[in-house]
This record gives structure tokens, C-alpha cells and sequence, in this order.
């Protein structure tokens, strides 16, 4: 059974469905959307404009970046990211949205706790940063822990696993026993395989194929497969924002196999793909769907 997922300012109620988690990227560079909420002259507007579209459509939270992970990148200064991605939480929290801040840092991490942010998404939670741990216990915020091999600017350069799902998942949670040792709550603590992050296609094929085995531990699974770059091997399709049919493949499969937080940029389009995967498997119908001569 998997548990809701306590964070700073409430719970995602993972123990009862699959929730959106929506992207936001506040970076000139990010592979899917780089550059879409970063106003020429720097103000924080057109990030939260997009914040709250995003919690219109239906994302339970919405997570807000402000350094690019993509293979390749290099990693920008603390002081950069904190002007990129402080405002926007303080304001996005401040309209009640439960913000998620993606980011390596803790010093990021703890600013944007203390702007309002709920949840930390750490990209680098195999090795936390120093003081990370700190800071999200005392917060009490959510802790998703995801998997990387290697950094971002390498990891793409020769990823190997010997056997990728066992590897995955021990690394996980060896990093959740760390976290709990440093006095972040099991419940508080959601697991992310990390697609795309330091493996090949056969990998990230592999972990999404292993989603009912890496649901498996207690902890809410998160999957974030959207607009990412194997899916345009799979299809064809180059350009990122063009993947939205791949992306809902793979969230339907991911939440039909167990994943309870699924990390998205088609925030729309994902909530009602979901709507129809859990209808099909819970047999929930809503009256609203009944039609005027009352066939469903
Ligand atoms: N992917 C990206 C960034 N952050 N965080 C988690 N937990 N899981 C992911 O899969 C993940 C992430 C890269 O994608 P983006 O550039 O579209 O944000």
C-alpha cells in the first residue's frame, strides 16, 4: 500500500490516486520547454502566470526549477537560481498552489521552504548537498529523492548498469534510509527511478517496464517521462513540446502499474488521460457523464 505523501503544508493523496505534479521551468536552457517563462526583463510575471495555469488545469502541485538538468548543461550559480525561482514560489504559494522546488541546492531549498514551498525535488538525492537533509526535516517538507548516475553535464556520455532495475532501486533505498537517518519522515519521502537521467533508451525502457516492482516500497513512486528524449527515439517526433501522445503512453502505463505522481508538462491533457485510466480500473463514472438519453 502506498501512503499519502506529507509535506509541509498538508498531503497529496497518493494512497488514493495518481497526481500531477506540474512542470515549471524558470531557465533560459531546460530541453522541453527553455526559455517559456523567462521574461526579457528578468520579472518573475509570466513564471506565475504559467504557475497558476498550470494549477487551473489540475496539477495537485506544481514544481519550479531554476537550473537545467539536461544532459550536457552546466550547472548555474546558487545566487542565479535563487532570483530565478525564489519570486515565483513566494508568489504561487502565496495563491495557495503547493509548490515543489526542483533543485540540488540546499540553500535554494531552504529559501524556498521558507517562501512557502511544500515539497523539495532533488535531483542530486543520492549524494545531498549538505544541510539538505536539515532543511527539509526542519521544514517538514516532502522529500522526493530521485535517481542519477553521475551529473547532469556526463551523465549521458557512457551510462552502464549491470543489471539497471536492480541498481535503481537498491540505490533508492539506500538513499531513503539515509534520509530517514537524517531525520526526514518515511512519509514524507517519494522515490523517482530518474528516466532519462545517466541511461540509455534499453534503461529508461527497462524502469518504466519495472514501475509495479519500484511502486513497491511504501513510498509513492514518482515518473517523469514527459516530452523526454526517448520518447522521440521511440516515435520520431524531435521536437520535445511535439511528444505530448508518447508522454500520455507513458503516464497511462506508469499509473495504470502503480506510479502515484507523475511529473508533466501537459498538465491538461495528462488529468484527462488519467481521469479515463482510473475510471477503467476503479469503475469510477461520474454522473456528468451521462448523456442526455442516459447512455454512458
Ligand atoms: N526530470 C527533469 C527535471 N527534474 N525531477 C524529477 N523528480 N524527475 C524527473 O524525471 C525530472 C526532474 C528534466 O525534465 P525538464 O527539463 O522537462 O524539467
Amino acid at each position: 500500500m502506498t501512503s499519502d505523501l506529507r509535506h509541509a503544508t498538508g498531503s497529496l493523496p497518493t494512497s488514493r490516486r495518481t497526481v500531477v505534479m506540474g512542470v515549471l521551468n524558470v531557465t533560459p536552457d531546460s530541453f522541453s520547454d527553455g526559455g517559456l517563462a523567462i521574461a526579457s526583463d528578468g520579472s518573475s510575471e509570466r513564471a506565475v502566470g504559467l504557475g497558476l495555469a498550470l494549477a487551473t488545469a489540475g496539477a495537485d502541485c506544481v514544481d519550479v526549477g531554476g537550473e537545467s538538468t539536461r544532459p550536457g548543461s552546466d550547472p548555474v550559480h546558487v545566487d542565479v537560481e535563487l532570483a530565478r525561482v525564489i519570486p515565483v514560489v513566494a508568489s504561487l504559494a502565496g495563491e495557495g498552489v503547493i509548490v515543489s522546488v526542483d533543485t540540488r541546492h540546499a540553500a535554494v531549498a531552504r529559501a524556498a521552504l521558507d517562501a512557502g514551498a511544500s515539497i523539495v525535488n532533488d535531483v542530486g538525492a543520492l549524494a545531498p548537498d549538505e544541510g539538505m537533509l536539515d532543511a527539509v526535516a526542519a521544514a517538514g517538507a516532502a522529500y522526493v529523492i530521485m535517481h542519477l548516475r553521475g551529473e547532469p553535464r556526463t551523465m549521458q556520455d557512457d551510462p552502464r548498469f549491470d543489471d539497471v532495475v536492480a541498481e535503481v532501486e537498491a540505490e533508492l533505498l539506500a538513499a531513503r534510509d539515509a534520509a530517514v537517518a537524517g531525520g526526514v519522515e518515511a512519509d514524507r519521502i517519494a522515490l523517482d527511478p530518474g528516466i532519462g537521467f545517466g541511461k540509455t533508451l534499453a534503461h529508461n525502457l527497462a524502469l518504466l517496464a519495472a514501475v509495479p516492482r519500484l511502486a513497491g516500497h511504501g513510498a509513492p513512486l514518482l515518473v517523469g517521462a514527459s516530452r523526454k528524449a526517448f520518447l522521440g527515439r521511440i516515435t520520431g517526433v524531435a521536437t520535445p513540446a511535439e511528444r505530448l501522445a508518447g508522454s500520455l503512453a507513458s503516464a497511462v502505463l506508469a499509473a495504470r502499474d502503480g506510479a502515484r505522481i507523475l511529473r508533466v508538462h501537459d498538465v491538461a491533457a495528462t488529468v484527462e488521460a488519467l481521469a479515463v485510466q482510473a475510471a477503467i480500473d476503479g469503475g469510477v463514472i461520474d454522473a456528468a457523464a451521462t448523456d442526455e438519453e442516459g447512455r454512458t
